[in-house]
């Protein structure tokens, strides 16, 4: 697949494998239901596509493939949580408009780079 990195409509800050599940939708709480999924960060939102193949297939060369998830990370929220889960590694990204997702990588080192990516990515947006 070619290089998501070279798109021009998105600057991509980090990609790669995570897992994700929803726990919360417009405000109601929902059956937690784990997926891998291939995140791409850019300044701007988490797009969490099904896998790097569906990343990359874009529709024409200016328009990116639809994600199953794109999250607005303008005002949102990040926090390690432990609580919340059986898994380690997990922590929790909240929305403005009431989208809360678990999100989670096995390997540490990976689940923390996520997490510095979004966290500094969330307070360089106005409302972080
Ligand atoms: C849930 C499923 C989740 C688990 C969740 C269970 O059961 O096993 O993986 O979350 O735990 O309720 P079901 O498939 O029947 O919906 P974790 O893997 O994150 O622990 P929870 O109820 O403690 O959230």
């Amino acid at each position: 697949p070619r290089d998501t990195t070279q798109l021009p409509y998105l600057k991509v800050i980090r990609q790669g494998q995570l897992s994700k599940t929803k726990i919360t939708e417009n405000g109601k709480k929902i059956r937690k239901n784990w997926s891998s999924s291939y995140g791409i960060l850019s300044d701007q939102m988490l797009l969490l596509y099904k896998d790097a193949k569906s990343a990359t297939q874009s529709r024409t060369a200016a328009s990116p493939a639809k994600p199953e998830l794109s999250l607005d990370l303008n005002g949102a929220t990040i926090e390690w949580c432990s609580n919340k889960s059986s898994r380690k590694n997990v922590f929790q990204l909240s929305t403005v408009f009431g989208l809360q997702l678990l999100l989670q990588d096995e390997d540490g080192i990976e689940a923390r780079q996520w997490y510095e990516a979004i966290r500094s990515a969330i307070s360089q947006l106005p409302c972080g």
